[in-house]
């Protein structure tokens, strides 16, 4: 009797462990997502997007297994808009989110792409910037006890960790470009061009802090499926690096400078002028350089912490069941007509690096117009989970086994702070300032200038394009503003 109890007691327990196996098993078969994204990084400056001088190896390497993007778009080009919108589905300006804020007043209880995942059993964390922080003051490391969060939104995490780190004040060779024709500022902080060739090695600095934690939550097992994002803060300004990434970029005066064209703004509108440029700057040609070498360095050292989490990821054997995504918030110049950093709606500031790797899929280069608010919903497919109703993105799954495919005719993205709206075409790229198109207007013909230095607005044959351009511009403003938001209130 005690022995047949016993008996019917192993079965129950061998019962309800095959049980739990299955189950963990069945959970453990969902796809982990890892979510790497740089800051202010743009694609041009990428050895796998044909960049010759900047080196990259490890983020060649995720291209080279993955699929890579050579026609991806932020919403909006700067850190605070286009974080809002990949992160809650919503455009700009269907959510009213054009600034710095996290966008949860406006979304309500409408989850974000990483709560939506922990809605769904996940375990949602990030490390350090995924919705906007600011850099460098929001990562300066001013002891305990100050809130590192910048316009992070909690409830669209399990477990979040901040990276604080010196930034500009950070011990090594420093230098104020920006602003400082004369030399005598010291190293600042702010928004400010700067290049710190620094002491020390990768974890004094934020990202390599930031890689270390992301190494750290990659090998901790869990009985969940992950989302995690690994933010990185570089090479957003100031340029500041461990002294060993410097060297292939020197001297700095043995780099080249996009050319300079005579006459170049004559034919752009005054909001179309960048808001940093090398004369508002007051860059000389040596500083200039001297911004693309450190920015090359940033960009390398960045790309060396991408380097960790990826290897981390192999050595926990997830490799084989995690979605890899690679990106940046939106793109930035490095002297093309005589402009620097982001906000402007050209290529090199709208334009992101985009690979995407997904397990059992071939390497691919694809061409197709995609969005990275299209980010949300592909991931969601992908991992087999529902779209949510009021995400504005498209599901690009289908690139992912076939490169030809496409979903839009065009990209679409936002420069809140100039009031420019950008439809980026197949072959033109079509600009306006104001919605009424008070602050003026540009097209450009990318098959015969792809740099655009023509702006051909007022030119008599390329009338219909202006035209359609913005019926094209005036409808999909339309569209963004009807939405799940909009038919609430
Ligand atoms: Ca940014
Ligand atoms: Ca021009």
């Amino acid at each position: 009797m005690k022995r047949q109890l016993f008996s019917s007691m192993a079965c129950l327990l061998l019962a309800f462990s095959i049980h739990a196996n299955t189950f963990a098993k069945s959970r453990n078969d969902r796809l982990n997502v890892l979510f790497i994204i740089s800051d202010d990084l743009t694609y041009t400056a990428l050895s796998c997007y044909g960049n010759t001088v900047c080196q990259t190896p490890n983020i060649d390497a995720l291209a080279a297994s993955g699929t890579r993007f050579t026609r991806a778009y932020c919403q909006g080009t700067y850190c605070g808009p286009s974080r809002a919108s990949f992160m809650s589905g919503f455009y700009p300006h269907a959510t009213g989110v054009l600034g710095y804020k996290n966008p949860r007043p406006q979304i309500g209880d409408r989850a974000t792409w990483s709560q939506h995942f922990k809605d769904n059993g996940y375990y949602a964390a990030r490390v350090s910037k995924i919705f906007h922080m600011g850099v460098p003051g929001g990562v300066e490391d001013h002891g305990p006890g100050r809130d590192y969060n910048g316009a992070d939104d909690a409830l669209s995490w399990t477990e979040r960790f901040n990276s604080p780190g010196p930034e500009w004040r950070a011990a090594g060779d420093g230098e104020t470009l920006e602003g400082n024709p004369d030399g005598k500022k010291p190293v600042v902080g702010g928004n400010t061009f700067v290049v710190v060739e620094a002491d020390g090695d990768d974890e004094v600095h934020s990202d390599g802090k930031t890689a270390a934690k992301a190494c750290e939550l990659l090998q901790l097992s869990r009985d969940q499926p992950f989302w995690l994002g690994v933010g990185f803060v570089r090479p957003h300004v100031p340029f500041v690096a461990p002294a060993a990434y410097f060297p292939p970029y020197k001297p700095y005066s043995k780099l080249n400078l996009p050319p300079k064209i005579d006459g170049d703004w004559d034919d752009i509108p005054k909001a179309g002028i960048n808001y940093k440029t090398s004369k508002n700057m007051k860059m000389d040609v040596r500083r200039q350089k001297k911004a693309v070498g450190g920015y090359y360095a940033s960009v390398a050292y960045m790309d060396a912490q991408v380097g960790k989490v990826l290897d981390a990821l192999e050595a926990s054997g997830q490799e084989d069941n995690t979605i890899v995504i690679f990106t940046s918030d939106h793109g930035y110049h490095l002297g093309e007509h005589d402009f620097w950093a982001k906000v402007s709606l050209r290529d090199e500031s709208a334009g992101v690096p985009l690979i995407i790797r997904v397990p059992g899929k071939q390497p691919a280069v694809c061409h197709s117009f995609v969005e990275l608010l299209d980010l949300y919903p592909t991931v969601a497919s992908l991992c087999g989970l529902e779209i949510p109703e009021h995400v504005q993105g498209k599901d690009i799954s289908k690139m992912l086994d076939d490169p030809e495919h496409q979903v839009r005719e065009f990209a679409f993205s936002v420069a809140p702070m100039r009031k420019g709206f950008l439809i980026r075409g197949d072959r033109f790229a079509f600009i306006q300032y104001n919605e009424d198109a008070s602050g003026g207007m540009e097209l450009f013909d990318t098959d015969v200038d792809p740099q655009g230095y023509r702006n051909l607005i007022d030119e008599e044959n390329y009338q219909d394009v202006v035209m359609r351009m913005r019926s094209t511009l005036t409808q999909k403003l339309a569209e963004v503003r009807d939405n799940d938001l909009s038919r609430d209130r």
